[in-house]
């Protein structure tokens, strides 16, 4: 695992819940830096993007979206970060922020890996599957976009063209359990692999995260992983503008997390859709930062437990 490097990307214009900008904030609050360097792995700081002052002017085709202009500009700025990040060896961490974000970070790791010529794989842990396009949208958030962006979709303009679509069979939706109707039939058509809750109940965390891991280790891929609060269930995750009931328990995402960290295949990722406002004593922004710990390593023991059978 390359060593990290923090991004704070307030991101607010993906949904229109104000709080996530305060995310960054929130996560360092917690205790992020501390843990980091507890755990071997001090981070370098970026601190937080900012938007440049002026933004491009556009008429967008559906006229339901929100915020076209600013989820423009955050885009192109995040993308760069990333790729200049990965380029320099560096694992970059980007702490949202809302998921919109993830235009721009998965659209960095994209272009890097093509420049690389290795294949790009996708983890989405996710309440929803974010497979929108600006035009199918009809609650206008562009949060609800990156997974289509990233997978090639057409109706995207005026966003410039994702760097390297990712392929189906490299794309992973875990945790889904909210799908709109528009979502649904262009994911039949693209064929994407999704563990949705019903399969998580019948199969449990590991297996089905284990089948994709090894597709990125036989490959050898880089790993995306974007983690949304809302993969998490509201009663411990309770800062996120889209509650959905039945999310992953606090020990099935740290199950998640330490698997990920196992293979040591991540090469970026983002935290995203903390909303601080929502929070309750800084609850969801402490349990987010104890899920990074488990994906940056740190385990109960460091060697195999033995116990009573
Ligand atoms: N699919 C819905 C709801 C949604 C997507 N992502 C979040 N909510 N967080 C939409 O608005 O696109
Ligand atoms: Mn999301
Ligand atoms: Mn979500």
């Amino acid at each position: 695992m390359n060593p990290p490097t923090i991004i704070g990307a307030p991101v607010d214009s993906g949904q229109r819940q104000p709080g996530c900008l305060m995310g960054p904030a929130a996560y360092r609050v917690a205790g992020l830096h501390q843990m980091l360097s507890d755990l071997g792995h001090p981070a370098q700081e970026r601190g937080d993007l900012a938007l440049p002052e002026t933004l491009p002017a556009c008429a967008p085709r559906n006229p339901a979206l929100d915020q076209l202009p600013a989820t423009l500009g955050w885009t192109a700025l995040i993308r760069e970060k990333v790729e200049a990040e990965l380029g320099r060896g560096r694992l970059p961490i980007i702490l949202g922020g809302d998921h919109a974000l993830a235009l721009g970070s998965v659209a960095g790791a994209a272009a890097h890996a093509a420049a690389l010529g290795r294949p790009l794989f996708l983890l989405w842990l996710d309440a929803h599957s974010d497979f929108h396009t600006p035009e199918s949208t009809q609650s206008g958030n562009l949060h609800g976009t990156p997974v289509a962006y990233a997978a090639g979709r057409d109706g995207f303009a005026p966003f410039p063209p994702f760097p390297a679509p990712i392929p189906p069979e490299r794309i992973c939706l875990f945790g889904i359990r909210s799908v709109d109707p528009a979502e649904r039939l262009a994911l039949a058509e693209y064929d994407i692999a999704i563990t949705d809750m019903r399969a998580l109940d019948e199969q449990g965390i590991a297996a089905p995260l284990r089948a994709f891991l090894d597709r990125v280790r036989v490959a050898n891929g880089m790993l995306h992983v974007s983690l949304d609060v809302d993969f998490l269930d509201p009663t411990i995750a309770p800062a996120v503008g889209t509650t959905v009931p039945g999310g992953a328990t606090v020990r099935e995402a740290h199950l998640v997390c330490e698997m990920i960290h196992e293979t040591g295949l991540m090469t970026s990722l983002d935290l995203v859709e903390l909303n601080p406002a929502l929070d309750e004593r800084s609850r969801t922004a402490r349990l987010m930062i104890d899920l990074l710990g488990s994906l940056m390593g740190r385990k109960v023991f460091d060697r195999p437990t033995r116990s009573f059978t």
